[in-house]
């Protein structure tokens, strides 16, 4: 084939890896502005480059026509989890989404493959809009933990290294390697209620601090500025206390006095006119 008819064919799957990276990014930050813990960690995407495309239709003997239908992977999302559970949470809500239809899941982390790779693959079909219109192509999001990601990058690379025949003692060691991962992602779900508890605080102080200043800041036009040191003196200290429930009585009280003075202006005005 032609290289321009290559790139014209791969071009729908480089924006839908585009639009799927920054949808799955912006639900991690809407978690994130709602306080709420983010089942995605991290999202990264490709597409498939034409030499790994053309060594798959050989392997599966896929003929050109097919190429779009049978190679699924064309476009890839990956998403790292924290915790195994989150997995779940995040297969939910792709089924959920009405730009997204799923095709075919595939749970590799039951059924663990031979080599010991472990993830959840759920191939979607997905409206791409072109210059000649809509065209549905498929998708494959692979979910899994940073645990699993970090065995399955190794072996791949070794994979790649060994030309798929590696050997067998370093074979064993993957092997042994992807049972600890198991322990490992097992022994982090036990913890994983403290973990949530203490990233969930951490994101609450972080939205609140940030409410705080915005208040502070929009007080520099209304207060005067004997009140606004003594204000942020007391913010200074409030801060070193480290102490959530603190924070949150300064925040309901600052919001009492910048009402005041909200308050205030508007007479104040009403006067003046
Ligand atoms: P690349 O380089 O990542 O694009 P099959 O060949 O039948 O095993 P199939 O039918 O394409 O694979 O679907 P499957 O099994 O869901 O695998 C698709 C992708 O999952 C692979 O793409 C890999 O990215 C990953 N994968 C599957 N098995 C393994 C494994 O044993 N080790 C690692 N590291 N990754 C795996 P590609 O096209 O093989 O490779």
């Amino acid at each position: 084939m032609e290289i321009q008819l290559w790139k014209k064919i791969l071009d729908p799957y480089e924006l839908a890896v585009k639009e799927l990276i920054v949808k799955f990014e912006h639900l991690i930050q809407e978690h994130r502005q709602q306080g709420l813990y983010s089942p995605i960690e991290q999202v990264t995407g490709r597409v498939k480059s034409v030499s790994s495309i053309l060594n798959k239709m050989k392997k599966k003997k896929i003929a050109m026509e097919e190429m779009e239908e049978k190679v699924e992977d064309i476009a890839g999302v990956r998403i790292i989890c924290q915790f195994v559970e989150d997995i779940e949470r995040v297969v939910e809500i792709i089924r959920n989404r009405s730009d997204m239809e799923v095709k075919e899941e595939r749970d590799y982390i039951t059924n663990m493959k031979e080599s010991g790779y472990r993830s959840y693959h759920v191939i979607i079909y997905y409206p791409i809009e072109t210059l000649e219109g809509m065209k549905k192509i498929q998708a494959e999001i692979q979910i899994r933990t940073l645990g699993m990601n970090f065995w399955s990058t190794i072996e791949h690379s070794l994979q790649y290294k060994y030309e798929k025949n590696i050997p067998d003692h370093i074979r064993e060691r993957l092997t042994k390697a992807a049972d600890a991962i198991i322990v490992l992602d097992r022994e982090m779900s036990t913890v994983r209620s403290e973990i949530m508890d203490a990233q969930n605080s951490l994101l609450l102080q972080e939205s609140l601090v940030s409410e705080i200043l915005t208040t502070i800041h929009n007080l520099y036009h209304l207060a005067n500025k004997r009140e606004l040191l003594k204000i942020q003196d007391e913010f200074y200290k409030i801060y070193e206390l480290n102490d959530i429930e603190q924070l949150k009585r300064f925040q309901r009280e600052l919001d009492r006095i910048a009402q005041g003075y909200r308050a205030q202006s508007v007479e104040h005005k009403g006067i003046k006119n």
